[in-house]
């Protein structure tokens, strides 16, 4: 009977010391947030025209074309989109980006930049 007992006793500290285990939040390696931004791209410009944002971090770029189609393009990170630009910065850096669309005579000229520290 005590034997009995005793194995109990025992089964039931190995179910919970693997609840204990798996109730325990595994250790974060690296801390990455996701960042939004709504860029308005206009002739000949961007508004903000500088993004600034942490090594890790999700980014979603929501351009905002306002008079013609513009879009961005960072040909460093090899990115470009009309509308909705995602990636994630895992490079450090000042990135210059430009208009992804000819949209006139200004076209040359649109420029902004992501900063990723
Ligand atoms: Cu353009």
């Amino acid at each position: 009977m005590k034997k009995l007992i005793i194995g109990m006793i025992i089964m039931l500290l190995i179910i919970a010391g693997i609840f204990f285990i798996k109730s325990t939040p595994g250790k974060v390696i690296e801390q990455s947030d996701s960042k939004e931004f709504t860029v308005k791209a206009f002739k000949y410009g961007y508004s903000p025209e500088i993004i600034t944002v942490n090594k890790g971090d999700k980014v979603r770029i929501i351009i905002d074309n306002t008079d013609a189609l513009h879009g961005i393009r960072i040909p460093e990170l090899n990115l470009r989109e009309n509308e909705i630009l995602e990636f994630t910065a895992d490079k450090t850096g000042e990135f210059i980006w430009y208009c992804a669309n000819m949209c006139g005579g200004g076209h040359i000229e649109m420029q902004g930049k992501l900063i990723v520290k």
